[in-house]
């Protein structure tokens, strides 16, 4: 693994845009809906335990949380999306952060879309992926805890999700993901370094 992610660190979290780092250097956000296991694949991405903090209680990290790769690469956990608990009011501001960072943010060069594979193209990711669409923003989607089904199954799942895209005209890469089964992190690497053009 390239060291880049080793040595990953938090640099801050902030609620809103007016605290976050500069716009400058190369970004890659992380998105989807809470508890699909974004700060779990950081971690594992990161080869960190706890750099990013996994929760059992879904809906806690209501923050863009930025991780310093170096002095000019970052990568951003976003705020988890569709907690049924939330309020009306804090949907709306979360709306409006997400439709701004990602309209607007010039150092993002790719959004990290996670799905649980048991529930893949929630409305709330359509709109993620609209929002992508609409900027031309390069788009992977990885379908996470891919341990919670056969291989048979994560498998046609990753298909049929490839195809319901495709069909949608939204061009997109694809994978699956499993921090305790170890799938994925390989091939996440692989985009990161291409977004974030690292040398080998
Ligand atoms: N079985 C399984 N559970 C996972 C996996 N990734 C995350 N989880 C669990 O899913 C829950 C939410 O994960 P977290 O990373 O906090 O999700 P986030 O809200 O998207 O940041 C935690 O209990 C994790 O341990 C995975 O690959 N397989
Ligand atoms: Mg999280």
């Amino acid at each position: 693994m390239n060291n880049l992610y080793r040595t990953a660190q938090f640099l801050l979290s902030t609620p809103d845009l007016k605290s976050a780092p500069p716009d400058e250097g190369l970004e890659v956000a992380f998105a989807g809906r809470s508890n699909a296991g974004k700060s779990s694949a950081i971690n594992a991405i990161t080869s960190q335990k706890a750099l990013a903090r996994t929760s059992k209680t879904p809906g806690r990290t209501q923050q863009l949380v930025f991780f310093n790769l170096d002095d000019e690469r970052r990568l951003v956990d976003l705020p988890g999306y569709g907690y049924a608990k939330v309020s009306l009011k804090m949907q709306k501001n979360w709306q409006l952060n997400m439709q701004r960072y990602l309209n607007e943010r010039t150092a993002l060069r790719g959004l990290f879309l996670l799905m649980d594979i048991r529930r893949p193209l929630t409305p709330f990711d359509e709109q993620m992926i609209a929002w992508t669409q609409s900027r031309q923003l390069p788009l992977h989607i990885a379908l996470t805890k891919a341990d919670k089904l056969s291989r048979g199954n994560a498998k046609s799942t990753l298909l049929s999700t490839r195809d319901q895209l495709e069909k949608q005209g939204v061009p997109c890469s694809l994978q699956l993901f499993s921090v305790p089964g170890k799938i994925g992190v390989d091939d996440a690497h692989e985009i990161l370094d291409e977004w974030l053009v690292v040398r080998k």
